[in-house]
């Protein structure tokens, strides 16, 4: 062979090896549609800004995360966003295990009242055995989960009055997400639960036609929810949302196992940061986001442990019912997780 036709023959081979694998396989979309609730105003929202970052940069733009907040791709509807990845329709997406508890009853787990005291303990969970055997189980359902985020502790609030035990929220109207473990829990303490959408839930705020809603401190500032008449926060504390980094199957098959490491490195990177965020100023000594809130000329209640022994009691037979709807080996293996957690 001459030396030209082999110098040829090599660089060509340079040239394939050099191109990007995508484009190799030619089956790369232009975009991945990646779905949130909430928009970069609030640690989950920038969650996913984080990550289409970090992915973009990583992979020179071969991934190309394009967010839809607000559940857009479902039209606001955020309980139907995961049938909506498993078919396609959204191709990525940070999502609140409420939001798809009702396709997962599992995730049901993380709503049971009072199961995790405080952050240590949705650490001892998600990153312990039942975060492994809930990633199972989501694998199970046809998506692959990714990373682990959070939203929060879920804490209430309503436009009334103080609430420091259950007679207070007797007769008051609330807000509840798309769970019925939710309906039963505001039942259980004597309030009018309604369930429906975030997207109808503000507007259901402001008219006053609910008196409350229940959800993490960092949702009520950047909603600033102050505005539309809450001004009575309790800090109960008596479910956490953790949020869940996935990814549509066929999509991620699609991607070369490099690709593959990236996206999920990435995933938990943003993850942490969620993290962070979604508990910046609220574990003392740094309780600056509480003192925030109270300088918006809201009134924060800390319940003492006897004050929150009685919501517990009150909610205790939601807990009893709704275990054997998440599993009771499920539920067993998160309160021994809770018990031996690390302070
Ligand atoms: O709807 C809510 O309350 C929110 C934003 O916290 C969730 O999506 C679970």
């Amino acid at each position: 062979m001459k030396r030209r036709n082999l110098l040829v023959i090599l660089s060509a081979a340079a040239l394939a090896f050099a191109l990007p694998a995508a484009a190799q396989q030619g089956k790369y979309q232009s975009e991945y549609r990646l779905s949130t609730v909430v928009g970069t105003a609030f640690p989950w929202g920038k969650g996913g800004e984080i990550w289409g970052k970090l992915v973009r940069e990583r992979t020179n733009g071969r991934i190309n995360i394009k967010m839809y907040p607000g559940a857009a791709l479902v039209a606001g509807d955020q309980t139907r966003e995961f049938t909506a990845i498993r078919q396609g329709v959204i191709d990525l997406a940070i999502g609140s295990t409420i939001n798809w508890s009702p396709q997962v009853k599992e995730l049901n787990l993380f709503s049971l009242p009072f199961l995790m005291p405080d952050y240590a303990a949705i650490d001892a969970l998600t990153q312990g055995e039942v975060g492994k055997d809930i990633f199972k189980l989501l694998e199970k359902n046809g998506v692959v989960p990714l990373a682990w985020g959070e939203n929060g502790f879920r804490e209430v609030t309503n436009s009334k009055h103080p609430i420091r035990t259950p007679t207070d929220m007797k007769g008051l109207k609330f807000r509840v997400v798309g769970s019925p473990i939710y309906n039963e829990t505001f039942t259980a303490l004597g309030a009018n639960p309604t369930q429906m959408s975030w997207a109808d839930a503000q507007p259901a705020l402001a008219s006053g036609a609910v008196d409350g809603q229940e959800n993490p401190l960092t949702i009520f500032t950047a909603a600033k929810m102050h505005t539309i008449g809450q001004k009575n926060v309790t800090l109960w504390g008596y479910v956490a949302d953790p949020l869940i980094f996935v990814a549509n199957k066929e999509v991620w098959e699609s991607w070369t196992p490099a690709d593959r490491k990236i996206v999920k490195e990435a995933a938990i990177e943003a993850g942490r940061q969620v993290i962070q965020l979604a508990r910046k100023g609220m574990i003392a000594p740094d309780l600056s986001t509480i003192a925030e809130i109270e300088k918006l000329g809201v009134n924060v209640v800390t319940l003492s442990a006897g004050e929150r022994e009685t919501f517990v009691k009150a909610t205790r037979k939601v807990y009893q019912k709704w275990s054997k709807t998440v599993g009771q080996g499920l539920v067993a293996k998160a309160e021994k997780s809770v018990v031996a957690r690390k302070q």
